[in-house]
């Protein structure tokens, strides 16, 4: 008689690669995800939305607390170090009191209205001057909080054909970037982001994973590419590009998150589970490749839904998807793959992603002492209730204003 229930020892062997790969599992929540954001149309106001970086720090560290996997917070420095350098003294105590850390820092080189025309590829040398001494005052911030990561994403481009020169502004943005690079000391790195589109709509100067290793490459040794998940024109094959950062060395880290349409900045795994297993699976198989060196951070938008419940859900999500991954035998996947047995290979794949990992999240959280269910423990710790209570009468008064 033939069965399809796993052996012990199978589950066991499942089991010990499933623990190490979640052991060494980290992702990286953004400050901004615990903010009012909306779409151009407007904001919808939640009342236990952030209000102040503190409150950043308080709903980033329950987040950690519950999932044990998210222990460093992205940080925007035009939204969370309006002061600059003269804030990280307040980002200090703010770890100390939350138990997270300092994450990536994020320059912002969009918002003020000198940046209209671009800015670290603007035609003005002052505004490009100005675009450089934000991203040198955002390595400061960084070497001050110990930070590895600077992660740039770049808004410019042009809205209409012959209105820019694409090729100046490459040159442009060349020497900006190689500029930024000499400032950082030799633990830190530069990440550079691409967008095909938004806000700009006719030509984005950093569109595509191309351009931005050809940025990074001028721009030094420790400059890498981030990879958004949702700045990809429909189709495109992202774990192909993933395969070819890991590669040429020059993977730097993720913004997650999922799409339906454009950037749509969705819980990431919500409508394409499969695609973001796709791209664990690139990493986990590449021989010698750990995460240390992979920054997984998550960029979502959530309108709608809770803020608090939104990033455990992704958390937990990815976890999910990350250990999905590790689930595949590459030993004998590359056996089949070599003989060319393409249905045996690819439902070996196949039946990775569709293992139900859960039961052995639940496992490992229970081993390591964490909340076996953590959205059932958000939900129960009334902590939500607390904040909205706490915070519901700002945001009603901000109309959901970034703090
Ligand atoms: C914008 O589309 C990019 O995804 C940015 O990485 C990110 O949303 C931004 O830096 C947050 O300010
Ligand atoms: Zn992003
Ligand atoms: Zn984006
Ligand atoms: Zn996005």
């Amino acid at each position: 008689m033939s069965t399809s229930i796993a052996s012990t020892s199978d589950l066991q062997h499942q089991q010990e690669r499933i623990f190490a790969a979640l052991d060494g599992f980290r992702i990286e929540v953004p400050s901004w995800g615990f903010a009012n954001t909306g779409t151009r149309f407007g904001k919808f106001v939640q009342a236990g939305a952030a209000t102040s970086i503190a409150e950043k720090f308080a709903d980033a560290g329950e987040v950690n607390r519950l999932t044990g996997a998210a222990p460093t917070v992205a940080l925007h420095v035009l939204w969370d170090l309006p002061n600059g350098t003269a804030d990280v003294e307040t980002i200090r105590g703010l770890e100390a009191e939350y138990g997270v850390k300092a994450g990536s820092i994020n320059p912002n080189l969009f918002q003020s209205q000198e940046y209209k025309f671009g800015s670290i590829a603007n035609p003005d040398a002052g505004v490009r001057k100005a675009a450089l001494d934000h991203l040198l005052e955002s390595v400061e911030i960084g070497k001050a909080l110990g930070s590895r990561d600077v992660s740039l994403w770049i808004a410019d481009g042009s809205n209409y054909p012959g209105s820019q020169s694409i090729r100046r502004r490459i040159e442009w943005m060349e020497e900006v970037l190689k500029a930024t690079h000499d400032a950082m000391n030799e633990t830190q790195r530069m990440l550079v982001e691409y967008k095909p589109f938004e806000p700009a709509f006719y030509h984005t100067d950093i569109a595509d994973w191309g351009m931005a290793l050809h940025l990074a490459r001028v721009a030094g040794p420790r400059a890498k590419v981030l990879v958004d998940t949702g700045h990809h024109y429909q189709g495109t094959n992202i774990e192909q590009i993933v395969a070819w950062l890991l590669h040429t060395e020059s993977l730097g880290g993720f913004h997650f998150n999922d799409r339906k349409y454009a950037d749509d900045d969705l819980t990431l795994g919500s409508i394409d589970p499969y695609q973001l297993f796709r791209i664990f699976h690139e990493i986990v198989s590449t021989p010698g490749e750990t995460t240390d060196n992979i920054a997984y951070m998550i960029d979502q938008s959530h309108n709608l839904k809770g803020k608090m419940e939104a990033m455990v859900q992704s958390v937990v999500t990815a976890q999910e998807l990350f250990a999905r991954a590790a689930l595949v035998d590459q030993e004998a996947l590359t056996a089949l793959q070599d003989e060319c047995r393409l249905v045996e290979a690819e439902e070996l794949f196949r039946s990775a992603f569709w293992t139900d990992v859960r039961p052995m999240l639940r496992a490992w959280r229970k081993a390591r002492s964490l909340p076996v269910e953590p959205l059932q423990e958000l939900r129960t710790s009334g902590y939500v209730e607390r904040i909205s209570a706490e915070r519901g009468a700002r945001n009603q008064a901000s109309g959901g204003s970034y703090a």
